[in-house]
């Protein structure tokens, strides 16, 4: 059986495993157990369960059968299953990105209770973006066209996604349109995998790996940069805020709400009912002092950088949230929900409420949200959670809280950069090429029981910036690193290298940026978009010294993400590896053989020191090419305890 510590570096997590184990609750880490010892062809990707005559299996190893009964052999059903799943999460992330521009429509329409469009300089930016007039017209007026054209891109059956075109640089540009790398519309990619992948289709995994990426870029520069730029729209564009992380910010005397879940529309408006008067009114009838909402998984980033609302943890806090006791409504909406969360609360008071027509689970209350009336249903949860706050029992909150700041965009990410009155990307552009810093990395995606709970997250960062790059991260990465305090700016004294500590002084930002939910990864695209821009670091995306890595994934989701950033050009560790290393010819494709087409690759490093060596290898790699000046401190990359 696992220890403690290694399940988790997290001391508040440790608390709250320590005492589940002591009561015989569950969670994800016994269950993992559990599953023991796992079948090795679903782990390495060759079991196929694609048609009724299977499935079948493939030895890893060379010796019969190497192929199905219909003859697929082991690339093939590899990178099938492999692109279902990026289907899956391009389809998570755009039915996401769909939602909150329906939402912005019926606002505009005024048919959305609570929601108005709340930064019409966006609106506007993005409408001359799109070719939509605004001279002379309502903000609600042009939401309605901007939103409709918006909606057109998931299900546009010819031509090309707009976004691309809009704001990649023409180098990379060409080279997607050589490659027919850009998707026609979101939906119609992901219906043409589940053809392709359907029995009996295609057979080659070069053919279905490219389908592969071509699909991915409907997320990365579509669904999720219009749930980003909408969700801008709609409720306000993040400045950089200050706030709390973990379990330590549920409080003892309040009614605690945790929203976990992604979608920002319903969160945004338990934030709001929070603070209606006569909810505190009833609470504090009630006899508690007030009224915390605080966030799990994405959600949780959505309203911290909009509201700086406490984040109560990342993906493995779910179940040890509510064995403190103290959480009198769990609110859910989609995606990275375990339905364990139900049985974990039959132990406590908690209720468990869902409210997505698409995501029930047995057990829970369900309360079905709905934008017409979404200030109205958003109260109401509230006040269940406050007449909950009576039927507490004993409560026990590990008292551990990290501060962060949180809420960087590519438009105030200038700002600083660039002093008060000029936005400019700059110093940021000067620092990489003097060689005061090495590079940018992106650091993203979720935790897993496969590993230890933030250590790969926060080993790698630390890594990374002690060795001058400047990191950004979203989704449960940066909470993990959140949680260690590396988001403030004092953390740059302590963690960075010499090179970023004078760019994090001089421009008052911390050596770790935290860019949002993973949807918002489409602003990390947007950033390098601009810094490739602002000049002097080369002309196609493939060519910055960057790179990303998702060290604790565990979804479609991060497959997907993981796949645009390839096909964007970038170099991506990814771990644990996805359900590939049976096929050689997969395997080799997408660590190697796709760097000559976009010129981004994947590499499977599992020890995230390495892996952020191998990063910035690469980042040393690009920099050479582009005969940038040496860098000035961080000559050696030192191992960092
Ligand atoms: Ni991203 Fe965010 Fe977390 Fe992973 Fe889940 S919450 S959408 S998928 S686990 S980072
Ligand atoms: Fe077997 Fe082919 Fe059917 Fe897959 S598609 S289950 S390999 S027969």
């Amino acid at each position: 059986m696992k220890r403690t510590h290694e399940k988790t570096v997290d001391p508040a997590a440790a608390e709250a495993l320590a005492k589940a184990a002591k009561l015989s609750i569950s969670t994800a880490y016994d269950r993992h157990e559990e599953q023991e010892p796992r079948c090795g062809f679903g782990e390495t990707g060759l079991c196929c369960r694609i048609c009724d005559m299977g499935p079948c299996r493939i030895d890893p190893f060379g010796d019969s059968p190497s192929r199905g009964i219909c003859g697929a052999n082991g690339a093939t059903i590899v990178a099938r299953h492999l692109i279902r799943q990026v289907a899956a999460g391009v389809a998570t992330h755009s039915d996401h990105g769909h939602d909150i521009v329906r939402t912005l429509l019926l606002a505009a329409k005024g048919e959305a209770q609570g929601y108005s469009v709340k930064d019409e300089a966006r609106l506007k930016d993005l409408a001359n973006e799109w070719g939509v007039a605004t001279d002379g017209r309502e903000s609600n007026d042009i939401a309605i066209e901007l939103a409709q054209l918006a909606l057109g891109q998931f299900n546009q059956q010819e031509g090309e996604i707009r976004y691309p075109a809009l704001r990649a640089p023409n180098a990379t540009l060409e080279n997607w349109r050589r490659h027919g790398l850009i998707p026609v519309g979101v939906e119609h990619e992901v219906v043409e995998t589940l053809h392709r992948t359907h029995e009996g289709v295609d057979a080659d995994y070069r053919n279905l790996l490219m389908h592969g990426f071509r699909t991915s870029m409907g997320d990365g520069w579509a669904g999720s940069m219009l749930a980003t730029d909408f969700g801008d729209v709609l409720f306000g564009t993040p400045t950089p805020v200050r706030s709390q992380v973990n379990l330590g910010v549920l409080k003892k005397d309040q009614v605690n709400i945790v929203v976990h879940g992604h979608e920002p529309t319903l969160s945004e408006m338990v934030v709001a009912a929070s603070r209606d008067p006569e909810l505190l009114k009833l609470a504090s009838e009630k006899g508690a002092k007030g009224i915390v909402v605080g966030g799990i998984c994405c959600t949780a980033n959505e309203i911290l950088m909009r509201q700086g609302a406490p984040v109560v943890g990342n993906f493995l806090h779910q179940e040890l949230a509510i064995g403190t006791g103290a959480v009198d409504v769990m609110l859910v909406d989609v995606q990275c929900i375990m339905p364990a969360v139900v049985e974990h609360a039959s132990r406590y008071h908690t209720k468990i409420i869902s409210t997505s027509k698409k995501a029930r689970i047995p057990g829970a209350t369900h309360i079905q949200f709905d934008e017409k009336r979404a200030y109205d249903i958003a109260k109401q949860i509230v006040k269940e959670a406050v007449e909950n706050y009576a039927n507490r029992g004993v409560t026990d909150i590990p008292q551990h809280t990290s501060d962060l700041v949180a809420g960087f965009t590519v438009q105030n990410t200038f700002t600083h950069l660039g002093g008060k009155y000029r936005a400019t990307l700059r110093p940021l552009n000067d620092g990489i090429i003097q060689g005061r810093l090495r590079g940018v990395a992106a650091v993203i995606g979720c935790n897993t029981v496969k590993k230890t709970q933030d250590d790969s997250h926060v080993r790698m960062v630390k890594e990374l910036i002690a060795n001058d790059v400047l990191v950004v991260q979203t989704g449960c990465s940066a909470t993990a690193c959140a949680k260690i305090g590396l988001l403030k700016p004092e953390a740059a004294a302590e963690f960075a290298g010499k090179g970023l500590q004078e760019i994090c002084e001089a421009v008052g930002i911390p050596p770790v940026l935290h860019f949002g939910s993973c949807v918002d990864n489409s602003r990390i695209l947007v950033a390098l978009c601009e810094i490739l821009r602002e000049g002097g670091l080369g002309d196609k995306l493939s060519d910055l010294p960057v790179a990303g890595a998702a060290p604790e994934a565990m979804c479609e989701k991060a497959i997907a993400i993981g796949f645009y950033c390839v096909a964007s050009g970038v170099y991506v560790n990814y771990s644990p590896a996805m359900r590939i290393l049976g096929s050689k010819d997969v395997t080799n494709f997408l660590t190697n053989e796709v760097e000559d087409i976009t010129g981004g690759r994947f590499s499977f490093e599992a020890d995230p020191v390495k892996a952020a060596r191998l990063m910035m290898a690469h980042m040393d790699k690009k920099r050479a090419a582009l005969k940038l000046k040496p860098l000035m401190y961080a000559s050696a990359m030192e191992p960092q305890g």
